[in-house]
């Protein structure tokens, strides 16, 4: 069985190592043409509570590392808005960039440039297909975090019904592995029938008319599984709109100050809450490492907690900010 009986279940603790990357030359110091204490973060977008818990876990180890520390948001999550943030990055040159690729593929190149420009590369969260380029990277094991919403909702609608998955962007390396990871676990619910995914591009107003249409569509709709914080929002207020809070059961990834009160108020029955700030500390620990000539671990996994209404105030601890 892959899930506990409690609903909310912590996942493995920190770090699997699937591969190390040993640059062991006993040199210290930048190997490229930039400033080796310098550190950037490029997250997915600007203003997310995820993306900003990120950067206030990264900032203060950077500062506890001793390294200069800035963060250039991309105003939207989208890689044609985000590549040419990167590339005013690297015209700066810092020591290594910590970077949430916006897609999978589209956001190759410029990485590899910014790494052929002597840059060292960490992904944080979001990853490239493309594992030569980056030094690092750290993520949920979103294929997993996908497995457990799919047994917490089977658990919620009785193990039957249709249900719906909606996916922020094709091409977002975490949640099309969310997507998947919940999709496939369905094998081991036959009760429940699958409509399929459907992306709301990161917009919570798409995610709340897929639930509109869905339910017009299907009205004996039992729960809706959506990837991340904006499919989540949304998904809630289509939900509220459609005078079916409870009625369809809704499990979402991510755990921002909406989603937390919506969570309260029983519009949404659990969320699987990451460690954003764990991922941007440990993001900031590799950079180092890969500065100093360290060694550098190429796959860490950080944890995630599934939260229900019943130990959401034990559980604070895991809900996202909006400020430092
Ligand atoms: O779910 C997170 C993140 O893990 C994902 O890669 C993109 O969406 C979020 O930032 C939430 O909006």
């Amino acid at each position: 069985m892959r899930v506990a009986k409690r609903t909310a279940v912590l996942l493995g603790t920190v770090v699997t190592v699937s591969a190390m990357l040993v640059s062991c030359s006993g040199q210290v110091g930048n190997t490229g043409a930039g400033d080796a204490k310098k550190l950037v973060l490029i997250p997915g977008a600007a203003d997310e509570p995820f993306y900003i818990s990120m950067q206030c876990g990264a900032q203060a180890e950077a500062q506890r590392l001793g390294y200069d520390f800035d963060t250039q948001a991309p105003t939207k999550f989208d890689a044609g808005v985000q590549t040419p943030v990167l590339t005013g990055v690297v015209a700066n040159k810092p020591g290594a960039i910590l970077i949430a690729p916006t897609h999978a593929t589209a956001m190759a190149n410029p990485m590899k440039q910014a790494k052929d420009a002597g840059i060292k590369i960490v992904e944080v969260d979001t990853a490239l297909d493309d594992t030569s380029i980056a030094e690092s990277s750290i993520a949920s094991d979103n294929s997993k975090g996908g497995e457990l919403a799919a047994d917490t909702l089977a658990k919620l609608v009785g193990d039957k019904g249709p249900v719906l998955v909606i996916n922020t962007k094709a091409g977002t390396s975490t949640t099309d592995a969310r997507a998947k990871g919940f999709i496939d676990a369905l094998s081991d619910h036959p009760g429940m029938t699958s409509l399929g995914v459907q992306y709301n591009n990161n917009e919570a107003a798409q995610a709340a008319s897929i639930i509109t249409a869905t339910l017009a569509a299907h009205p004996d709709l039992a729960g809706v599984f959506a990837t991340n914080l904006s499919s989540a929002e949304g998904a809630a207020t289509g939900l509220r709109n459609a005078n079916k809070l409870g009625q369809v059961k809704l499990i979402g990834f991510d755990a921002s100050p909406k989603q937390v009160e919506d969570l309260k108020a029983g519009t949404v029955q659990a969320l699987i809450a990451q460690d954003p700030a764990g991922i941007g500390a440990k993001g900031v620990d590799e950079a180092a490492a890969a500065l100093e000539g360290k060694q550098v671990t190429r796959t860490i996994q950080t944890d995630m907690i599934a939260i229900t209404q019943a130990d959401m105030d034990a559980n604070e601890r895991y809900f996202y900010k909006r400020e430092c």
